[in-house]
């Protein structure tokens, strides 16, 4: 039996949770056992005993990143509990850093060390773990016995595909289907040729990288989209560095390009090679390789260098520049809380990453992951102060820093998450979504909410674990104070949303008017989202911090009922109505309410518009240096507000 414990956090909210990882392994040892199980407890919340009953297992498995230690180590109990003769297993990213301190655990037999295919078939098959490569395990005096490593594995075309078919039809239909998607994940290569110091990736495949036939995989790519009836399918290329082998890149571009699957991509790649192959990537988004997360990591050439990135301002410009000429998505992360980070330089990562044009971007705490050099260098200075491993999650200082505490990590994370998620970033998201999908045409007020309701969706998903340490509106106060900014504004007159969206309906009736959303704490309003707009156009969307009276249509919204409030829903509804009539004119509402139904029954509930967008010609090319921000603007807050000592 193999268990993946349920610990969803941060990303995994946006990208199905698949335990890829056990089908790898499954399908290598199906010929050899009687039975095998994957129970994907992310999927499926039916405690592990009515499993454990069913199937009775001798081996059981268990997969284990940081954030599934505690987890996955009560699987391991409750399966001893069940029948102590049960062996168990625990492995991946986790065990294969820490195998000591998971066998010091009475409920864990052995582990398996790096890649296990193998491993696992060759322990199942001799039934115990002596001479296993890859294995380690308690000998008779308890103590750990380490078998010498086995190597990764070399040609990954001889592993069997992952034994998908195991999937319970839930997992298959329902739970991956939240995003009117289908939801999987392929793997195109194994590996990175990087050494970056806060990568587990070195630890993992020793910084090679291995490749499979593009051929192959474009099978498999088939075979996923059967299993999924031929509907329209997400996958996420699960490769740590998709791009390493650009030619089987390309390949596998053009048989995607021939074969035209509904089926979008996502891809973790480095930005030198998405600056250095701009005709690759031309092929890989029309071949639906959309969504690219790049480890963008620092805005600072000295962080790049100290962390061994290996990459270049210069790359990471150019690398957005290529995407957004291609319409795709550049996303990317960035690592906050280096030891020599203050807090200036954490403030001014969103700014960057705004400048730079991208439309994605998450801003995760640097994190010691066991066994890296990143944890290493802070373990010898006896600096790691976290015990608990559920919160080496990228999103939790688990060191002790200089200048930081845990806390006022996890607000500057937060208001730099508001910080870069202003509405601009939405309608530079909807471009490149009507590029891709609409030749151009503008999208719907319908269309427009529901893009905007679904990336609110995963925000709030993914912020929910901000507020462990400080619970209440304090997160939610610091996020909506990351909202206000110069550059909403800016950006939105630039554009002009009604070249974006089709208003022309709704701009008719309503004429001149002010909308304005007054976010309120403890009856303070702190916060104002106004949008002004005339019979012709919207002229701005902006998002301030005083917030003023002159609202046409108006509505306040208090943070205590947004988060963790008692209030029912028909509760909520009736304040924001009562709010909304005592702040708003009432021919404004009435022209509102008139707007918003010609509106509907003029495109009913289409997303997209017959008009094209209208936007400045230079827009892709030219976009980022409209917030009037520039590279120096970082190296100076690093000189004068640095107090580098
Ligand atoms: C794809 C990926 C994701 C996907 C996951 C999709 C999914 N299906 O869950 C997404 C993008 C969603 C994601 C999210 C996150 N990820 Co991630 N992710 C990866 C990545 C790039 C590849 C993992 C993978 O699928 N490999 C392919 C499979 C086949 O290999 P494998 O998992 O290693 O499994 C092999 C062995 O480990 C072993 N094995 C695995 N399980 C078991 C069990 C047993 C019993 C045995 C014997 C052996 C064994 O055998 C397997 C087959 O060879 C790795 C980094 C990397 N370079 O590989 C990071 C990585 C796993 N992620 C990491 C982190 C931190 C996260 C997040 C917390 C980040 C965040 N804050 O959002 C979230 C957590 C998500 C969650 N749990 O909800 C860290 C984990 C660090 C650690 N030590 O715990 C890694 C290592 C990246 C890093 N920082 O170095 N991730
Ligand atoms: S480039 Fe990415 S996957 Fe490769 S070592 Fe660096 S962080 Fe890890």
């Amino acid at each position: 039996m193999l268990v993946r414990p349920r610990a969803r956090c941060g990303w995994g909210f946006m990208f199905a949770p698949v335990a890829i990882n056990l089908e790898y392994i499954a399908s290598s040892i199906l010929d050899v056992v009687d039975d095998v199980c994957i129970i994907n407890q992310e999927f499926d919340e039916t405690p592990i005993e009515v499993y454990l009953k069913e199937f009775n297992p001798d081996l059981f498995g268990v997969t284990m990143s940081a954030t599934e230690h505690t987890p996955g180590l009560e699987m391991c109990r409750r399966a001893k509990k069940f029948n102590k003769n049960i062996k168990t297993i625990v492995g991946g990213f986790h065990p294969t850093a820490v195998p000591d301190l998971m066998l010091s655990f009475k409920e864990v037999d052995m582990v398996g060390i790096g890649e296990a295919e193998l491993t696992m078939r060759e322990l199942v098959q001799k039934g115990d773990p002596e001479g296993v490569d890859g294995t380690a395990y308690k000998g008779k005096d308890g103590k750990p016995i380490h078998n010498p490593r086995r190597p990764v594995v070399k040609d990954l075309d001889t592993l069997p595909l992952p034994a998908r078919q195991l999937r319970k039809g839930d997992e298959c239909e329902a739970s991956l289907k939240r995003f009117g998607l289908h939801r999987d994940q392929v793997h195109t290569s194994r590996g990175c040729f990087g050494k970056c110091t806060f990568c587990c990736e070195p630890n993992m495949s020793h910084s090679r990288q291995r490749f499979r036939k593009p051929e192959l995989v474009f099978e498999e790519i088939k075979q996923v989209y059967e299993l999924h009836h031929r509907e329209p399918t997400f996958i996420l290329f699960g490769d740590p560095h998709f791009m390493g082998g650009p030619k089987n890149t390309e390949k596998l571009c053009d048989m995607l390009i021939k074969e035209g699957m509904n089926i979008e991509f996502t891809a973790m790649v480095r930005a030198d090679m998405i600056a250095k192959h701009p005709k690759i990537v031309a092929k890989m988004v029309k071949a639906g390789i959309i969504g690219y997360c790049m480890g963008m990591e620092s805005p600072d050439e000295e962080d790049l260098g100290s962390t061994k990135k290996g990459i270049s301002n210069e790359a990471q410009r150019e690398a957005v520049k290529v995407l957004r000429r291609n319409h795709a998505v550049a996303g990317g992360t960035f690592v906050c809380g280096l030891e020599n980070h203050t807090e200036a330089e954490i403030l001014m990562i969103p700014e960057y990453a705004r400048n730079l044009g991208m439309i994605n971007a998450a801003f995760p705490v640097a994190t010691p992951h066991a066994a890296t050099e990143f944890y290493k260098g802070l373990d010898d200075k006896g600096l790691i102060n976290e015990p608990d491993w559920g919160k080496y999650d990228q999103m939790h200082l688990v060191y002790k820093h200089d200048r930081l505490s845990k806390v006022r990590c996890e607000e500057l994370l937060t208001r730099n998450l508001g910080r870069f998620y202003a509405l601009d970033i939405f309608l530079d998201d909807i471009i490149a979504q009507q590029y891709r999908k609409a030749q151009g045409r503008k999208t719907t007020l319908y269309g427009a909410m529901m893009h905007l309701l679904d990336r609110l969706y995963f925000l709030m998903d993914a912020s929910k674990e901000y507020e462990t340490i400080e619970k209440g509106p304090k997160m939610g106060r610091i996020f909506f104070e990351g909202q206000a900014n110069p550059y909403t504004r800016k950006r939105t007159e630039a554009m002009g949303m009604h070249n974006i969206i089709d208003l022309k309906q709704v701009l008719s009736i309503m004429g001149d008017q002010t909308l304005a959303i007054t976010v309120r704490q403890a009856g303070e309003p702190f916060l104002q989202y106004r949008l002004k707009m005339d019979r012709n156009k919207v002229q701005y969307l902006d998002i301030i911090d005083k917030p003023k009276k002159d609202a046409t249509i108006g509505i306040t919204m208090d943070i205590e009922d947004m988060s963790g409030s008692k209030k029912s829903t028909g509760q909520l509804v009736t304040k924001v109505a009562k709010n909304l009539l005592k702040e708003s004119k009432w021919t404004s509402l009435f022209k509102g309410v008139v707007a918003l139904l010609a509106d509907r029954l003029h495109h009913g509930s289409s997303k997209d518009s017959k008009d094209k967008m209208k936007l400045p010609e230079d827009f892709f090319e030219d976009f980022c240096p409209r917030d009037g921000w520039n590279m120096d603007t970082y190296k100076k807050v690093r000189l004068t507000n640095g107090t580098k000592e």
